[in-house]
C-alpha cells in the first residue's frame, strides 16, 4: 500500500478563538503550527488565512506572507482554500492560485454549510479549474456530496482537469454528507481505482473515518478546521496533537507515513 499522505487542516474559515483558543491566526501564527504539524509527521497543508481582525480573507498579500514563512521553516507542501468563506465571491476566493502554490482546493458543487450555502455553480467550477491549469496548479477535489464526483469526471472529460485526481471526501457537514464508515465506502466506489483520495472527517467522525482510510490505502486530513476536540470535552492542545495521533494509530496498523516529496510523488506534482 502506497504511504500515507497526512493534511493538517490548520485554521478554516468558519473556527473561532472561543472554540479553540490555540488556533493559528496570524501569517507567523499559521506557519508555526504547518512547521509543528511537519515536525509530527504532516506532508500537506491546508491553509486558511485570515485578517488582522481574525476573520477569513481570501487576500493574496495575506496568502503570500503565510506561503512564504511556510517555505521557509519546512518543505511541506501548501495547499491553500479557494473555497474561503461562504461569504466571499469567486473572485475573492481565486486569489491564491495566482501564487502557483503547487495544489489549492477545487469544490466540486453546492451545498448546505450548517445555516448557509455553500455555492459552487458550474460556471465557476469550470473557471476555477481552467485558472488552476493556466497556473500549473493541481486542484484537491473537495466532495462535500456524491454528485461532486461526476461534476469532477465532467471536468476531466472536458479537458479542464488532467486525471488521476486527487478527491478529498469531506464528512459529516451539517447539511451535507454525513459520516459513517457506509459513506465514505459509496464515496470511495465512485472514484476511478487510479485516482487518490483523503479524507476529512468533521467533528467527532474525524478519528474514525482516519482509520478507515488507513485501513483502505485512502489518507486523512484533521486539524482544527475539521475538528477543534481530541476527545469528548477535551479540546486539542494544537493542530500538531491531531496529526500525531494519525502518525502513532497508521504505526499500529502498520501503514508509514508519507514525507512532503513521497506526497509529491504520490499525488504526481513535480
Ligand atoms: N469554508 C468552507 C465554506 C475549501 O477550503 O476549499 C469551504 C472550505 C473548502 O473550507
Ligand atoms: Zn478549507
Amino acid at each position: 500500500m502506497e504511504k500515507l499522505i497526512i493534511t493538517a487542516a490548520l485554521t478554516g474559515a468558519e473556527v473561532t478563538r472561543e472554540q479553540q483558543p490555540n488556533l493559528p491566526l496570524t501569517p507567523d501564527e499559521i506557519a508555526e503550527a504547518a512547521y509543528e504539524c511537519y515536525q509530527a509527521g504532516a506532508s500537506v497543508v491546508h491553509v486558511h488565512a485570515r485578517d488582522a481582525e481574525g476573520n477569513p480573507t481570501q487576500d493574496f498579500e495575506v496568502y503570500k506572507e503565510i506561503k512564504e514563512k511556510v517555505e521557509a521553516k519546512c518543505p511541506i507542501i501548501f495547499q491553500p482554500s479557494t473555497g474561503g468563506a461562504v461569504w466571499h465571491t469567486p473572485e475573492q476566493r481565486l486569489q491564491p492560485v495566482d501564487l502557483k502554490p503547487e495544489m489549492a482546493t477545487l469544490s466540486c458543487g453546492t451545498c448546505n454549510f450548517g445555516p448557509d450555502v455553500f455555492m459552487n455553480s458550474e460556471e465557476y467550477i469550470e473557471r476555477f479549474a481552467t485558472k488552476m491549469q493556466e497556473m500549473g496548479v493541481k486542484p484537491e477535489i473537495e466532495v462535500f456530496e456524491r454528485g461532486m464526483i461526476e461534476n469532477a469526471k465532467r471536468l476531466v472529460k472536458k479537458g479542464l482537469v488532467k486525471a488521476p485526481l486527487h478527491v478529498d471526501f469531506v464528512l459529516g457537514v451539517p447539511g451535507a454528507c454525513p459520516g459513517t464508515p457506509e459513506d465514505l465506502i459509496f464515496m470511495v466506489n465512485q472514484i476511478p481505482e487510479d485516482w487518490t483520495w483523503t479524507v476529512a472527517g468533521i467533528g467527532r467522525t474525524e478519528t474514525p473515518l482516519a482509520v478507515m482510510a488507513i485501513v483502505m490505502g485512502g489518507h486523512v486530513r484533521v486539524g482544527f478546521e475539521d475538528n477543534v476536540y481530541y476527545s469528548k470535552g477535551r479540546l486539542a492542545k494544537s493542530n500538531a496533537e491531531l496529526v500525531a495521533r494519525i502518525v502513532r494509530l497508521a504505526k499500529e496498523i502498520g501503514r508509514e507515513v508519507a514525507t512532503p516529496d513521497e506526497a509529491r510523488a504520490i499525488l504526481g506534482l513535480k
